[in-house]
């Protein structure tokens, strides 16, 4: 589209500089003759820009809707089993979401699957590929400035074993375009318990590490701990994502936290969590630890120390 625009203002400015070359004119008319004619282009371009500043140009798919540029970030370790069906599906909706994968060179090579999908579909699927695992925090830290190098507005994060149904996506991505929302939070506790398949010890440790975190931060958020979200490209250029300590899992909490300290619009989507089917889990008891003292110590740097 830009292109388009771009193309008809030069051709219309080439044509009007050989026409008024041909007049054979004094100097002052010659000049203004040429603003004159080329009036038109002069509106392209300032249009071109004003829409470059709003993100218009985002993409504009085949049937001339435009879509703002949106992103889903997924980390993956040894998800071999479970990410093509992943990008199959993301890329199956009409919302135009791209998807960047950030894989710790995974041993069961999940990452050739995602190199597959960036040859065939090289605008939409992206890979960073990390040496080793270092961890969830970091890994989502290097999609967002990535996605911010890239203009993108919406950013997602989702995980890659579909307990984050990815026909929600959708849900949160309208939150945030049509509700004003600048960070959505697929709550798992918004609306009673939805979670499936978990053991009832494994619901209830997440549940009361919720309530331990609102209680501590005193942040408005159910589902404290939730890792699937869509953020306003804004909330990720506000937060100094240099101050973000959190590697492990408790990274999701301290991303909420930052986002609430500064102000921003946070929203809480009812979803339903379901308990991956393939694959397996990459949690471990250090995350807990992690999170138990973390979460305090977090809450008393904040004290003295904002997050912008
Ligand atoms: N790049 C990267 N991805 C990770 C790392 N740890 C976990 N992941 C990914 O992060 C997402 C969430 O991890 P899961 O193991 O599913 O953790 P969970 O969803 O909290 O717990 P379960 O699904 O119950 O096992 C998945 O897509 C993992 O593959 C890591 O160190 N590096
Ligand atoms: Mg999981």
């Amino acid at each position: 589209m830009k292109e388009l625009l771009f193309g008809a203002a030069n051709v219309l400015i080439y044509f009007n500089f050989a026409r008024t070359s041909e007049k054979k004119i004094n100097p002052f008319y010659y000049l203004t003759d040429l603003l004159h004619n080329n009036f038109i282009s002069l509106i392209i371009y300032l249009f071109i820009f004003e829409c470059q500043n709003c993100n218009i140009f985002a993409e504009v798919s085949c049937n001339n809707t435009i879509l703002i540029k949106s992103i889903v970030i997924i980390p993956t370790y040894n998800e071999r089993e479970n990410i093509e069906r992943m990008v199959e599906t993301v890329l199956s909706y009409p919302d135009g979401f791209h998807l960047l994968v950030i894989d710790d060179n995974s041993p069961d090579n999940t990452a050739e699957v995602i190199k597959y999908y960036g040859q065939k579909f090289p605008d939409k699927v992206f890979l960073i590929q990390r040496s080793g695992k270092l961890g969830l925090g970091t890994a989502y830290i290097a999609g967002f400035r990535w996605a911010l190098d890239r203009g993108y507005e919406f950013i997602f994060e989702m995980d890659a074993d579909f307990s984050h149904s990815p026909a929600d996506l959708t849900r949160l991505l309208n939150a945030c375009t049509n509700d004003g929302v600048d960070l959505a939070i697929g709550s798992r506790y918004i609306s009673g318990v939805n979670v499936v398949n978990w053991p009832i010890g494994r619901i209830l440790m997440s549940y009361c590490a919720s309530m331990y975190v609102r209680f501590i931060t005193r942040m408005p958020v159910r589902d404290t701990t939730a890792g699937f979200k869509c953020y306003r490209s804004k909330v990720l250029k506000t937060i100094n994502l240099d101050k973000i300590r959190f590697k492990g899992y408790a990274f999701q909490i301290e991303m909420k936290f930052a986002a609430w300290s500064l102000g921003f619009n946070i929203k809480e989507i009812p979803i339903i969590f379901t308990e991956r089917k393939l694959g397996e889990s990459k949690m471990s008891g250090g995350i807990f630890n992690e999170a138990v003292w973390g979460v305090i110590r977090m809450k008393i740097r904040s004290l003295y120390n904002s997050y912008n």
